[in-house]
């Protein structure tokens, strides 16, 4: 069964993948109200995502003899100046969970908890992904001085084709 530490890391995982959650349907509804439909819908598929993440750690937890905890999520940020400033709180944001998948691997391997460390290489390869896609959305972002805004929302469909 599950390391105990390394299950009281999967269940601040969890939190973790929630308040993403939370946080990507805040920028969506940013987009939303801008007219940037791409970029909306985007983020709310983004924010459907990381629910399906947080869900694979909770039965995870559950499947292998562990107690998940239904997270609690907090305050998330409403109001974003422009587009860019959408994309790079997401990135940074991503970078900050990767590192997080990253010291859960490092914590189960330690413990020999083989069987989480392997479950994690799932999330491994898919924040490499996500950082990805969010740098990609910044080069997109970087024609700005060329394109208008809308223009620059149409380029966003790119990324939704790729998901
Ligand atoms: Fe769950 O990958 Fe983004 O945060």
């Amino acid at each position: 069964s599950i390391h105990i530490e390394v299950m009281d890391m999967l269940n601040d995982q969890i939190q973790k993948e929630a308040q993403s959650s939370t946080a990507y349907l805040a920028m969506a509804s940013w987009c939303d109200q801008q007219g940037l439909e791409n970029s909306a819908q985007f983020f709310y598929a983004q924010a459907e995502e990381e629910r399906t993440h947080m869900m694979k750690i909770f039965r995870f937890i559950n499947d292998n003899g562990g107690n998940a905890m239904a997270p609690a999520t907090s305050a998330v940020n409403h109001d974003f100046t422009s587009l860019e400033e959408v994309f790079s709180d997401a990135l940074a944001h991503e970078v900050g969970i990767t590192k997080s998948i990253h010291k859960l691997v490092a914590k189960s391997r330690a413990e020999h908890d083989y069987a989480t460390d392997a479950f994690l290489q799932w999330f491994v390869t898919e924040q490499m992904e996500e950082e990805q896609t969010m740098r990609r959305a910044l080069d997109i972002l970087k024609l700005g001085e060329k394109m208008s805004l809308l223009q620059l929302d149409e380029r966003i469909a790119e990324l939704n084709t790729a998901q």
